[in-house]
């Protein structure tokens, strides 16, 4: 009769996770900045995806849209100028129980981050990259960064950019064993959080390349790019991002496109009209987060007695 009633102990409701849940303080962005609708597009997929805030990791580099991990109430590792691959990488290596984010600039992955940008599309590790592209580095203040078009004037270069910029759609899918490649626009807030679903969605690294406006340094591109939607082509198959009916039609072109045709997406991504959504993805890339993951589940003593028993393979 002094039983516990442990069905009564045992009934602990679910925590529903609402919006509020993931939003931190007061973004320091600039008005207009195109960080923002990114950032409120993301905190809309975890309520969506009811991603535990603690299970729930951004790491980013140094840049505005670096900033990004302290405006989300989870995990943040906001970290070194074109490191955010290694660490993300890192982490999500030893805990692959943790949804884990990186945050990029076209300065930190494509500049300073280029080389460990390479390898982790070849490592394919189950990431979600969300490459923030404003053209310009917008931190320090305007300078030519490596996807800024040729004849864009900086403070590095007064009389305009020189050289053809990277390009960053073509770049990853120059690389082996890539396994998801998509593009949207901050402007487009439909097929943005239908792009980084997909991405998240994806087992493998997902290479999301954003079309951000930078309004305080780059407001004429940001006016070119959001006046002309007639120059936007809309990437369409069943396979493919499927925004919503209200934003597909905003696309007055839509190009049907298959998503496992590598070819054609590299194709695409060389041609000088914009394409937006799913240019490339293969579910059955190889990935390196899964070899490293058969002694995850070792307790102290099984990793102690593996460490001993390679430092004892170089005992002389
Ligand atoms: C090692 C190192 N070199 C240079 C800098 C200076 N720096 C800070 S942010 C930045 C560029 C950021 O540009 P981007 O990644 O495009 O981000 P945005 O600010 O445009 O979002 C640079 C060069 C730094 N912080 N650390
Ligand atoms: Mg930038």
């Amino acid at each position: 009769m002094f039983g516990l009633n442990t069905e009564c102990v045992l009934d602990i409701p679910q925590k529903y996770f609402t919006l509020n849940d993931y939003e931190k303080g007061n973004a320091r962005w600039c008005p207009g900045c195109g960080d923002h609708a990114v950032l409120s597009s993301v905190q809309k997929l975890c309520r969506d995806k009811q991603l535990p805030p603690e299970k729930t990791v951004f790491v980013s580099g140094i840049g505005c849209s670096s900033r990004f991990p302290h405006y989300m109430d989870t995990y943040g590792f906001h970290g070194l100028h074109g490191r955010a691959f290694p660490v993300a990488s890192g982490v999500k290596f030893r805990r692959p129980d943790l949804n884990v984010f990186v945050i990029t600039g076209d300065g930190d992955c494509c500049s300073i981050g280029a080389g460990a940008w390479l390898h982790a599309i070849r490592y394919n590790i189950n990431l979600t990259v969300l490459l923030f592209d404003n053209q310009i580095y917008g931190m320090t203040k305007k300078q030519t960064s490596p996807t800024s078009r040729m004849g864009t004037v900086s403070n590095t270069h007064p009389h305009g950019s020189v050289l053809p910029p990277v390009n960053p759609l073509q770049t990853t899918l120059g690389v082996s064993n890539v396994s998801f490649v998509a593009q949207t626009a901050d402007w487009i807030p439909g097929h943005l959080y239908a792009t980084i679903k997909a991405g998240f969605e994806h087992q493998g690294f997902s290479f999301i390349k954003i079309m951000v406006r930078c309004t305080k340094f780059m407001g004429d591109l940001a006016n070119e790019m959001t006046s002309h939607r007639e120059r936007l082509f809309m990437l369409s198959h069943e396979n493919g991002i499927q925004p919503d009916e209200a934003t597909t039609r905003l696309f007055s072109h839509q190009v049907a496109h298959d998503p496992s045709d590598i070819g054609k997406a590299r194709e695409l991504s060389e041609s000088d009209d914009i394409h937006l959504g799913l240019f490339y993805q293969n579910k059955n890339a190889l990935r390196y987060d899964e070899y490293g993951a058969h002694n995850l589940g070792f307790t102290v003593e099984q990793k102690m007695a593996a460490v001993n028993a390679e430092l004892d393979r170089y005992a002389v």
